[in-house]
């Protein structure tokens, strides 16, 4: 059989709606908001025939999907190709693309390091590397949010939390992209991530292995649990490789967000700036207002349903996220960003067994960074045009002007 972006065509079952758009185009990935709203509308789940899988994008539904591990599977990739049927760009993370219960033992071992109390002793480190960062910015005045804050920052932090001895940001950054292109199709934007392949994945399987990491490092305690019998040393780089692969270009799009976010609301900024305290809640609502994580998919793994609609084995699903945590009929005037709205429940992190088993290091990171910049700035103003940088997966920056006035002492 003729196969779509490497999966089983779809024969949508009577009554689903169809919905004629290309959600990989670059256009709708740089202002997605139209056709999330689209999506949301036309039902509960619809058929996108330009790529012949199913889609969902209103809140219930979305969650719903994404965390049902029993019917909606991950072993068969969380993107267009079907890992059944066409083997995969890259030997599967053991972690994101398995189920239980191999994913369970992965999990396990993901979560000891990535606890809150790995977060919490890493505080230091990342307040250290925010304050040192912030202070150069302020003092040149007009940055680039995203070459100046939001690539640096975690480019630091993340190789020394892991415990990397040498590193290099720019592969890093490029991986990621890499990652979350491969999760849609074979379009301009997959091709170009790729064409770099064959310079990056080396790099990185090389930085996996032990000889590669400290002896304090995130990637030593994984490493650690392998020399206690749990996970082999196999399967210890492979989660070595899932702290590269999801640990990098995931922060550095949440910050680029967070600051697109203060920029155009400054009124949100003074908030901040008047209470410490709304530094977590306000990255939550970056994270429900801008979705860094826009899209990922599932594979039907038997027949099943989704809203009462039969939905047939081997069915891939969109679960858009971006649409899910913009549904009016969850949040109240979603279109709007306020940063002591406490959004619990967004699921910008995903849902269920594989929601972000990082979200701590997240969110830990991104406190202290709201820190070092309340400490510092007064006002962040825009200084040019925002440029987003298309990505299958990923809504990102590419380039965001900005002014900082330092804050009165
Ligand atoms: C992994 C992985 C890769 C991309 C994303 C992700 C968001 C995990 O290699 O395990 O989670």
């Amino acid at each position: 059989m003729e196969l779509i972006e490497g999966h089983r065509p779809v024969t949508p079952a009577d009554g689903i709606p169809v919905l004629d758009v290309d959600p990989y185009d670059p256009a709708v990935l740089a202002a997605p908001h139209d056709y999330y709203s689209k999506l949301r509308q036309a039902g509960e789940v619809v058929f996108i025939p330009r790529y012949s899988v199913l889609a969902v994008g209103r809140f219930a539904t979305t969650h719903k999907v994404f965390s049902d591990h029993e019917n909606f599977v991950s072993s068969r990739g969380v993107g267009l190709n079907d890992f059944a049927l066409e083997p995969p760009w890259r030997p599967p993370s053991i972690i994101l693309e398995t189920d239980p219960p191999e994913h369970t033992r992965a999990r396990r071992v993901m979560a000891r390091a990535m606890s809150p109390k790995s977060a919490r002793d890493l505080g230091e480190m990342f307040r250290d590397v925010a304050d040192r960062i912030v202070d150069r910015i302020v003092a040149a005045g007009v940055i680039d949010g995203v070459a100046d804050l939001a690539e640096p920052y975690p480019t630091q932090v993340f190789p020394k939390a892991v415990g990397m001895k040498d590193t290099n940001a720019r592969y890093l950054v490029d991986y990621g992209a890499m990652v979350f292109n491969a999760i849609g199709p074979d379009n301009e934007l997959r091709r170009t991530a790729m064409a770099r392949a064959g310079e990056i994945v080396p790099w990185i399987t090389g930085a996996c292995t032990r000889e590669r990491l400290t002896g304090d490092g995130l990637g030593a305690m994984i490493y650690a649990d392998a020399d206690r019998g749990e996970i082999t040393h196999d399967e210890a780089g492979m989660l070595v490789r899932s702290f590269l692969s999801a640990g990098v270009d995931t922060t550095v799009t949440g910050i680029g967000n967070a600051l697109w976010c203060l920029s155009q609301n400054p009124g949100e900024w003074d908030k901040l700036k008047a209470d410490l305290s709304l530094a977590r809640p306000a990255f939550e609502e970056v994270l429900r207002y801008t979705s860094p994580v826009h899209t990922f998919g599932r594979t039907a793994g038997r027949a099943t349903q989704i809203a009462g609609f039969p939905v047939d084995e081997g069915t891939k699903v969109l679960c858009v996220l971006g649409a899910a945590n913009m549904d009016p009929d969850k949040w109240g005037d979603p279109e709007v960003f306020r940063i002591d709205r406490r959004p619990s429940g967004h699921i910008a992190f995903g849902a269920g067994i594989h929601g972000c088993v990082g979200q701590n290091l997240a969110r830990a990171e991104l406190e202290a960074l709201l820190q070092a910049m309340v400490a510092r700035i007064g006002r962040i103003e825009p200084a040019g045009q925002a440029i987003w940088r298309p990505n299958n997966a990923i809504r990102a920056l590419d380039r965001l002007p900005l002014r900082l006035i330092p804050r009165a002492r």
